[in-house]
C-alpha cells in the first residue's frame, strides 16, 4: 500500500502541475469533502514520500544520490503544497466556516512554511540545512592522547566515542581539550551556512505574513502571551535551579580544586558529565548527597543481566502496554526498516535518535545510535513517547496529526520514563535490588532526577531564547557568539572554559541548532511531564496530593488502565482541540504550571537550602 501511493502521486503529480491553478471557492461541505477525502490521500501520499527520502538519507549521509531524492521530494511537496493553498486555501477564513475542526484545520492550511519560497530559494535552504546537519554528524575529533592523529583512522565522533569521555572523564584538561574540539570540529563550521539559513528562513517566515521564523515557531503555542508564559515558569524554578547550581558547584569545587575558578559564581561548562551542560547526570556519582545510602546503578545491572539493545525496547514497549496502550514492535523492528543501533558497515549516520510517522497509518520508526545504559534506556522511553503518540491520533486528519503543541510531543514518554525511574518500578522489573527506602535513599534518587530535570531547564529555555534574537535580527551575526554567552551565563550560570570569539559558533556545536529544530518544546515538556505525571499517579490511585505521607516521586503507575485511558483520551486528540483544552482532558487544569515540578522535588529543595546554607 505504501508503494502504491508512492507511484500515484509520483503519476499525478506531473498532472497536478501542468494545470494552471484556477481559484475555487469551496463552501463549508466541499471543503470537508475535500479535507477528509482527495486532500488527506495526496497530502498523506507526498508526506510519506518525503519522509522515506529524509529516512534513506539520514541513515546513509554521505551518499549525495540520497541528498538529491530528498531535494527533489521537498520541491515536489512544496510545488504540491502551492498548488492547493493558490487553488483552494489561501482566501479561506476561519471565521467564515461553522464546524470547528473545519475551523481548525482552515487556520493551519493557510500557511505554507517553508514551501512559499521560490523553488530556487527552497532548494538552497534545503541544502543549507543538509550540509550543516552534515557538518554535525560528521565531524570527528582526534583522541586527547593523540591530538595529531589522522582524523579517517582513529578519530571519534560524538556518539558513542566524544560523549563517553565527556560523561565520564574526570580529567580537567582532557574535558576541556575534548569540549573544545568538538566545537572547533562542528560548530564554528557552519557559521556561513548559518546566515544562509537565517535569511532564507526569515524570507519564508515574511512571505507566510510573520515577522520572522521565531515568531513562526512561537505560533505553534497558540498563545499571544507565550515569551510570558514561559519566564513565569521559568522564574517559579529559578530557585531550585540555583540551590542545585550551587549545591553541585560546591562538589565540582571539591573534585577540581584550583583549577576550577568559580569567583564570579559561574562554573565552567566542560565539568557536567554532557557536552553543553544541559543534563548533569553522569556525574550524579560525584555529587550523591549519602554516599553510603542506597543508590540506584541500573547500568551495572543491564550488563549483569546481558541485556541487549533489542532487551531496552521490548521493557519499555511492555511499560506501555501495561497501561492498554498500543503496542508498538513496529517501530523498532529492523526488518521492518528501524535503526536500533550505529551501522557498522562503513555508512555515516545521524545518530541523534528520533521518532518517525511515515504518514500512512503503517510504518513508525526510531532511529537510534543505542549503547545499553541507563540513559539511552530513558531516550528509548522518551522515543516510545512519540511513537505512542503517532499511532493514538492515526485517525485524525494530517492536518491535526501533529501534538497539541510541540511540547506535548516531548513530554509523553518522558512522562512514562519519570514512572519508570522510580525505585519501585526498577525493582519490579528486576533493575534494582535491595533498595533500603530512607529520607537519605530519597534524597539521593532526587538529586538523580534534578541533575536530569532540573540542570536542564535553564538550557531548554536559552536556545531559543538566543536563536528568536537572531532570527528577528535584534543580534547581529558579529555578536552571535557573544550573545549565546550571554544567555549561557544568565541563565544557566556557566561560562566558557576557554576564551570564545566570533570565529566560534558555539550554537551549531547543538544538534538542534544545526538542524533546524525548534527547542522550546523541551522547556514546555520539562513541565508538562510532571502535570502529566501528577495526574496519571492520582488517576492510577498512586498519589493523593491531600495525603502528604505518600510523596509524588514515589509513583509507579505501571499496570494502571485508568492511567492509560487518561493518557489515551488527551493522546487521540492530536492538535484537534487548542492545548489549553487537550491539558486539561489530561490533567483537570488548562494552564501549563511548574508547580508539580515543585511539588515532585520538595523534599530535595529543602535539604539543598539547609546545605547550601551551611
Ligand atoms: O532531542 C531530544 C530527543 C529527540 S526528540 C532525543 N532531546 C533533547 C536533546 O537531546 O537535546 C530529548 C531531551 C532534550
Ligand atoms: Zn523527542
Amino acid at each position: 500500500m505504501k508503494n502504491l501511493n508512492i507511484v500515484f502521486v509520483a503519476n499525478i503529480l506531473p498532472l497536478l502541475l501542468a494545470i494552471t491553478p484556477t481559484k475555487c471557492v469551496l463552501n463549508e461541505q466541499e471543503l470537508k469533502n475535500l479535507l477528509a477525502n482527495e486532500y488527506e490521500r495526496t497530502a498523506s501520499a507526498i508526506c510519506t514520500k518525503v519522509n522515506e527520502a529524509e529516512w534513506n538519507y539520514e541513515t546513509d549521509i554521505n551518499n549525495h544520490e540520497k541528498e538529491q531524492i530528498v531535494l527533489n521530494a521537498t520541491l515536489q511537496s512544496a510545488a504540491f503544497h502551492k498548488k492547493y493553498w493558490n487553488k483552494y486555501f489561501k482566501d479561506l477564513k476561519p471565521e467564515d466556516f461553522q464546524d470547528p475542526e473545519i475551523k481548525r484545520q482552515v487556520k493551519d492550511l493557510k500557511l505554507l512554511g517553508d514551501s512559499a519560497l521560490d523553488e530556487k530559494k527552497l532548494a538552497e535552504l534545503t541544502k543549507t540545512v543538509n550540509a550543516m546537519t552534515n557538518i554535525y554528524s560528521t565531524a570527528k575529533i582526534c583522541p586527547y592522547k593523540d591530538q595529531q592523529c589522522d582524523l579517517a583512522k582513529s578519530g571519534l565522533s560524538l556518539e558513542p566515542g566524544i560523549e563517553a569521555v565527556i560523561a565520564k572523564s574526570t580529567d580537567y584538561d582532557e574535558l576541556l581539550y575534548v569540549w573544545k574540539a568538538w566545537r572547533d570540529a562542528s560548530g564554528a563550521k557552519m557559521r556561513n551556512l548559518y546566515r544562509i539559513y537565517v535569511d532564507l528562513s526569515n524570507e519564508a517566515a515574511v512571505a507566510n505574513n510573520f515577522k520572522d521564523k521565531g515568531e513562526v515557531w512561537r505560533y505553534g503555542y497558540e498563545s499571544k502571551t507565550f515569551i510570558q508564559d514561559i519566564d513565569e515558569l521559568w522564574n517559579q524554578v529559578e530557585p531550585l535551579y540555583l540551590e542545585l547550581h550551587k549545591y553541585v558547584g560546591s562538589k565540582l569545587k571539591e573534585r577540581f580544586g584550583d583549577k576550577l575558578d568559580d569567583s564570579d559564581g559561574l562554573l565552567p561548562a566542560h565539568l557536567f558529565g554532557n557536552m553543553w551542560a544541559q543534563e548533569w547526570n553522569n556525574i550524579a556519582q560525584l555529587v550523591k548527597p549519602f554516599p553510603n545510602a542506597s543508590k540506584i546503578d541500573v547500568d551495572k545491572a543491564l550488563i549483569e543481566q546481558k541485556y541487549t539493545i533489542l532487551d531496552l525496547f521490548q521493557t519499555s514497549d511492555n511499560f506501555y502496554k501495561s497501561l492498554g496502550l498500543i503496542p508498538s514492535d513496529i517501530c523498532y523492528n529492523t526488518s521492518a526498516g528501524a535503526m536500533i543501533e550505529k551501522p557498522t558497515d562503513g555508512r555515516e549516520v545521524l545518530c541523534h535518535a528520533s521518532a518517525w510517522d511515515f504518514c500512512d497509518g503503517k510504518n513508525y520508526r526510531i532511529k537510534m545510535c543505542t549503547e545499553v545504559n541507563f540513559e539511552d534506556f530513558i531516550t528509548i522511553h522518551h522515543e516510545m513517547g512519540h511513537i505512542q503518540y503517532f499511532l493514538q491520533y492515526a485517525k485524525q486528519p494530517i492536518t491535526f496529526r501533529e501534538g497539541a503543541n510541540p511540547g506535548f510531543h516531548e513530554a509523553i514518554g518522558d512522562t512514562i520514563a519519570l514512572s519508570v525511574s522510580t525505585p519501585k518500578h526498577l525493582e519490579k522489573i528486576n533493575l534494582l535490588k535491595n533498595y533500603n527506602n530512607s529520607y537519605e535513599s530519597s534524597i539521593n534518587t532526587l538529586m538523580d532526577m534534578a541533575l536530569q530535570k532540573i540542570a536542564f531547564l535553564p538550557f531548554g529555555l536559552l536556545i531559543d531564547k538566543w536563536r528568536w534574537d537572531v532570527f528577528s535580527g535584534a543580534v547581529k551575526p558579529e555578536q552571535w557568539n557573544a550573545h549565546w554567552w550571554e544567555y549561557r551565563k544568565k541563565y544557566q550560570k556557566i561560562k566558557p572554559p576557554v576564551a570564545r570569539s566570533e570565529e566560534d559558533f558555539d550554537p551549531g556545536a547543538k544538534f538542534h541548532v544545526a538542524g533546524d529544530s525548534e527547542y522550546i518544546a523541551y522547556f514546555v515538556a520539562h513541565t508538562l511531564q510532571f502535570q502529566f505525571y501528577k495526574s496519571l499517579c492520582v488517576e492510577a490511585g498512586e498519589y493523593n496530593p491531600d495525603d502528604k505521607n505518600v510523596p509524588l516521586h514515589n509513583c509507579d503507575f505501571y499496570e494502571s488502565k485508568a492511567a492509560g485511558d487518561k493518557l489515551r483520551e488527551g493522546l487521540s486528540l492530536g492538535s484537534s482541540k487548542h492545548w489549553s483544552e487537550v491539558l486539561e482532558v489530561m490533567t483537570g487544569s488548562r494552564k501549563l504550571d511548574a508547580s508539580a515540578v515543585l511539588e515532585y522535588f520538595e523534599p530535595l529543595y529543602k535539604f539543598l537550602k539547609e546545605k547550601n546554607s551551611k
